[in-house]
């Protein structure tokens, strides 16, 4: 059972300890014990009590005491001395995208910057471009920054909003307020950012399972409470969650009306009227020749409302308005998507060789367990010496690993790598070690100076490389903390289709890059595409879940996505 709120602390002290200037080793560990504590399938209360913490991965004795001791006394010393000796100025400068600890020091210590709020006027009144390393440039870029900041704050990345959604909803399921309860909004459409949330539930008594909601552990505010709906702000983040309870025989239409979009909504609201129907969250009405509502004709299900439009059941990821009434909803056989049952293979993955928490045998045989036929172990190239790249040494025992393992699992294992795209688009491998590999993916990870055909410039040239077979994570955006890369889309999708390559669409929650927006464009221009976990730890293989909804809500189908096929993708990313 992954301990999510361990794992933030675990981060937190990684953090500081990079503020602090501690040594590299120290900080991986520390995030490593975080990435387990994320993923761990173990009970891990249950382990500290029984002294078995070491039995993780990546926890050594140094870890597992300061897990022992959170969850003997509720904290951590050393964390909080930790914190005590780093300025709370530049925790709070390090949530402005692209400023990293050591920039956030220098603002600190040189300037006596104490918030955001003063950094903005510090580089309006140009104070911080005589600074080391500064520049008129950069002032500008912080300025930007601070505003998409500002703006991504107002929506929480999906992969949070979930987190908060299972709590709230295991929270209602346990009190015995709600006979159901189900998110709906943007959250079940799987929008990959999520402004609020809104519960549908039916309950024996309203006003019991209203009283439950106001009254939640983490609830910081009450902002409405009515006899069926109340709103509450919770947590740190100040999240908003809408619950409404509605009648059994309604729960179908609360649950359509609420899930939206508002856009989808509206057709189907026209598509009723002309059918002399009208829609609301209460159910599907005949509409009387004077204009009254009439008798109530569908609500009970979800099903039902579709049905009583003369539609099938669409998928709520579906529901954008880009055409999904007439393509899935009416007539003849609809489109078939992508699904996770199409999904025969993973080709991004880390192991321990790198910065993984598994290895090779761990990672195939959970990788097995799914029912995957191919595995790619993709660890990192040199020059990611922060995430533990292999040297070409290693590399070659690694392999000799591979082979040991696949004597004994019926999962191909494929050699693979997360070669890093370099400054100028070369790859961090010599060709000689490129052509043994069976499956190299490209991937930035050091953004460089962040301009346009830069960036562009090292995605087409790894894209040229004859041994690429796809770019990983393209855009290296990470929601709601690092803006994608200024790319020109068109330039890199060209490429990809010329030279027969693969783009990645990343399950990992904080990436989904590509978005569905690139994704729908790069298959609609015929280039494959891989559904990808880059999975860190065995437990991550299930966020395929999050790859495969991007690629549905791009309209993707299984043919074109190279991971559906039984085979191994060849060498050049064909089928
Ligand atoms: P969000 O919260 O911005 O991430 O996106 P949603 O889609 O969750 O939007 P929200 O929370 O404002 O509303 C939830 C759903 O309620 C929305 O998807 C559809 C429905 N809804 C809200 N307002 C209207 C409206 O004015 N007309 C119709 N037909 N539906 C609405
Ligand atoms: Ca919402
Ligand atoms: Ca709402
Ligand atoms: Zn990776």
């Amino acid at each position: 059972m992954a301990h999510p709120q361990l794992a933030e602390l675990f981060r937190e002290f990684a953090t500081l300890l990079v503020i602090t200037g501690a040594d590299v080793f120290r900080i991986r560990a520390h995030e490593r014990a975080a990435q387990t504590l994320d993923s761990a399938p173990e009970d891990i209360a249950l382990l500290a009590k029984e002294g078995r913490l070491r039995e993780l991965p990546g926890v050594g004795e140094g870890m597992a005491k300061k897990i022992a001791e959170w969850f003997a006394t509720g904290r951590i010393a050393e964390l909080e001395e930790l914190r005590g000796s780093v300025s709370p100025a530049i925790l709070e400068l390090m949530n402005i995208p692209g400023l990293g600890p050591k920039k956030a020091k220098l603002l600190v210590d040189t300037l006596g910057i104490a918030s955001i709020a003063d950094l903005e006027t510090a580089c309006r009144e140009q104070r911080v471009r005589p600074l080391k390393g500064m520049g008129a440039k950069s002032e500008g870029k912080i300025l930007a920054s601070i505003a998409t900041m500002r703006e991504s704050r107002e929506r929480v990345p999906l992969w949070e909003a979930r987190m908060i959604a299972d709590r709230i909803l295991s929270h209602l399921r346990g009190s015995g307020g709600a006979v159901e309860s189900v998110p709906t909004g943007s959250l079940r459409r799987w929008k990959e950012t999520v402004r609020d949330l809104d519960i549908a539930a039916v309950a024996r008594d309203p006003a019991a399972l209203m009283e439950t909601v106001a009254t939640m552990p983490g609830v910081v505010e009450v902002l409405a409470r009515g006899e069926t709906k109340t709103s509450v702000l919770f947590g740190r983040e100040r999240f908003q969650i809408d619950v409404r309870a509605v009648p059994p025989g309604s729960f179908g239409a609360a649950l359509q009306y609420f899930s939206g979009s508002k856009e989808h909504n509206i057709r189907l609201r026209e598509r009723a009227s002309k059918m002399g129907l009208t829609v609301n969250e209460y159910g599907v009405f005949r509409v009387n020749p004077d204009g009254t509502r009439g008798e109530k004709v569908a609500g009970e299900t979800e099903e039902s409302v579709y049905a009583a439009l003369g539609l099938r059941w669409i998928p709520p990821e579906l529901r954008e308005d880009r055409g999904e009434i007439e393509a899935y909803g009416a007539g003849g056989t609809p489109p078939r998507l992508v699904e996770q049952g199409d999904i025969r293979g993973d080709l991004h993955c880390h192991t321990t060789w790198s910065d993984g928490t598994a290895g090779v045998e761990e990672m195939a045989r959970a990788a097995e367990a799914r029912g995957y036929a191919y595995l790619a172990i993709t660890d990192h190239s040199p020059t990611a010496a922060y995430a533990g790249g292999l040297t070409p040494d290693r590399l070659r025992r690694q392999w000799d690993e591979i082979e040991a393992v696949q004597a004994k699992v019926k999962i191909r294992i494929l050699r693979g790598s997360e070669v890093d795209i370099l400054a100028g688009g070369e790859l961090d491998w010599p060709d000689a070690i490129l052509e043994s590999l069976d499956w190299v993916v490209a991937s930035i990870h050091q953004r460089g100076k962040d301009d346009r055909e830069e960036s562009t410039r090292r995605l087409v040239r790894a894209l040229e490389h004859p041994c690429v077979n796809a770019i990983g994570h393209p855009s290296t955006r990470r929601l709601g903390q690092r803006p994608p890369l200024d790319i020109d889309w068109e330039a890199v999708f060209e490429a990809a289709r010329a030279h027969g390559k693969a783009l990645e669409i990343n399950s990992a929650p904080e990436r989904l890059d590509l978005n569905e927006v690139h994704a729908a464009r790069a298959a609609a221009l015929g280039i494959p595409l891989v559904i990808d976990t880059d999975a860190h730890a065995t437990g991550m293989f299930g966020n395929i879940e999050y790859g495969v909804m991007v690629a549905r809500r791009a309209g993707i189908r299984p043919g074109q996505v190279l991971n559906t096929a039984a085979q191994i993708p060849d060498r050049r990313g064909r089928r």
